[in-house]
């Protein structure tokens, strides 16, 4: 029963991570800000040490990262499904398994974790729309 389940969800599936990666590939993410190098320098200095755990062909992890081109930010990108280390950290921070997450480290200690990509996505813009 599991395997047909498989086989008859797979064309499925692959429409849908046809159909994201479009989105991720041609969707526009906006007018792209720009900065005057020393402002850059310093948001390239706060974003230094943030992380977005992510995956390719989730919808809402396009609709964070096509935000973080339009704002220029460096952020590191960690890919949850090709790094199990990734993973793990995740879920180790979160007690949650779900992407997109912003991770805001302080000096400290993990930080802040932010889930949501609306939510990320209005955050990163009231921050960094300048
Ligand atoms: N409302 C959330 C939805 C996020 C969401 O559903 N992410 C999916 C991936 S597309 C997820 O993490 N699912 C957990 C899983 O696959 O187990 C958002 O806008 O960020």
């Amino acid at each position: 029963m599991e395997t047909f389940l498989k086989i008859l969800f797979t064309p499925v599936r692959l429409f849908f991570r046809t159909l994201v990666w479009f989105y991720d590939r041609f969707g526009s993410p906006g007018v792209a800000v720009t900065r005057a190098p020393e402002r850059q320098a310093a948001v390239d200095a706060e974003t230094k040490t943030w992380i977005l755990y992510h995956f390719q062909s989730c919808p809402f992890c396009v609709r964070v990262r096509h935000q973080v081109t339009k704002l220029g930010l460096k952020i590191e990108m960690r890919d949850v499904l090709r790094n199990k280390e990734f993973e793990k950290e995740l879920k180790d921070g979160t007690g949650l398994y779900q992407v997109p997450c912003l991770q805001i480290p302080s000096l400290d200690g993990p930080g802040q974790w932010m889930f949501e990509s609306g939510d990320i996505n209005e955050f990163l813009s009231q921050q960094f729309s300048k």
